[in-house]
């Protein structure tokens, strides 16, 4: 089974790469824009993604929502994720949790998959904390503010480890269960 990768992040590719190689299923990455509708619902964006993406004629696919929802800042930047990077940064977020000491968030992502004719969506989920500065050069995005163990952040582990306790890891395990049902 080949599943095409439609993103426009390389580091969400290496991580499904990994984690679905571990299950015998191969990847293509394939960059497609399609509409990403602003809506507090990660699973709405990823549904949208779909129709459009099939009504387009793609089938057998992948696409991925996420996103990092921190407590204290009322799961902000949640849903603006991807903006809140590019608009501020992970020095912006540490700055607006200065003097912050509850400092618990999660990653979430959601997985749209195509294959067959069917449609799966799964919501994948990592419980941790947003560290005081950032450390480690692994991994993307959210990752040097990010820890799980509340020790190393998720970008001083190595991919194989992160996707072991990662969001995306947890939702790659759930599609696979799916994609199990009707294989
Ligand atoms: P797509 O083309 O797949 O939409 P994107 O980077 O825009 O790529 P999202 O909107 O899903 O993806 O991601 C929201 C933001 O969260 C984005 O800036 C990512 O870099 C970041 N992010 C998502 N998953 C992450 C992870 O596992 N570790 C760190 N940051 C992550």
């Amino acid at each position: 089974m080949i599943l095409k990768i439609i993103t426009s992040n390389p580091g969400k590719v290496r991580e499904y790469r990994e984690a679905l190689s571990s299950f015998g299923i191969g990847t293509e990455h394939v960059r497609i824009p399609y509409d990403e509708i602003q809506t507090s619902d990660l699973t709405e964006v990823v549904g949208n993604g779909m129709r459009c993406l099939k009504s387009a004629g793609i089938s057998d696919f992948i696409i991925d929502d996420s996103g990092l929802f921190i407590d204290s800042l009322n799961g902000f930047p949640g849903v603006f994720s991807a903006y809140a990077l590019k608009a501020i940064g992970n020095s912006g977020i540490l700055k607006l949790m200065d003097n912050v000491n509850e400092r618990s968030a999660d990653f979430r992502c959601c997985i749209g998959c195509n294959i067959d004719g069917k449609d799966i969506i799964v919501l994948g989920r990592c419980d941790g904390i947003i560290l005081k500065k950032e450390a480690g050069t692994e991994g993307f995005g959210f990752d040097p503010i990010f820890s799980q163990d509340g020790r190393r952040s998720f970008a001083e582990i190595p991919v194989t480890e992160k996707n072991k306790i990662s969001h995306r890891g947890n939702a790659v395990r759930l599609l696979v269960d799916e994609l199990r049902k009707i294989f």
